[in-house]
């Protein structure tokens, strides 16, 4: 990686989907069919490596949760605690005067991160829970 060079290859598909992509190219202010179809590409990239094995991924887990449910906090906290090498940062907002928003900036493995995700979006109580990856961006040249 860290090639710059530019590969080129040519891309069949229907010509109704070729019209799809080239009116969004013009609705998102794309510059061309490429450029649009590069960001697919890392997309998917991303999300592959997103879902196999232990490739480095870096990301964040959103979390919202009522304070006050027994035991929840504290489950929480000890999660985090017990995975704190993955944990860059959190942020936690009191919503109300019962809700919690909980954001924890994240980069490890891809599967460590997915497990540590699981075991706190799972926790019982937790109104909504998302893991939202992307990369650590050395896997993408520029
Ligand atoms: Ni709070």
């Amino acid at each position: 990686m860290g090639s710059n060079r530019v590969a080129r290859f040519s891309v069949s598909m229907p010509s109704a989907l070729a019209e799809q992509l080239d009116a969004m190219v013009v609705d998102r202010g794309l510059a061309n069919r490429s450029q649009a179809i590069a960001e697919m590409v890392r997309n998917e990239l991303v999300e592959h490596g997103a879902r196999m094995g232990s490739e480095e991924i870096a990301g964040t887990i959103t979390l919202v949760y009522n304070h006050r449910r027994p035991n929840l906090q504290a489950r929480l906290t000890r999660v985090q605690h017990d995975h704190h090498e993955w944990i860059i940062s959190t942020l936690h907002v009191h919503l109300d005067h019962e809700n919690c928003l909980e954001v924890l900036v994240v980069r490890g493995p891809a599967d460590a991160i997915r497990a540590l995700s699981d075991s706190l979006v799972s926790a019982k109580g937790v109104k909504h829970g998302r893991l939202a990856v992307t990369t650590t961006g050395r896997a993408f040249p520029g």
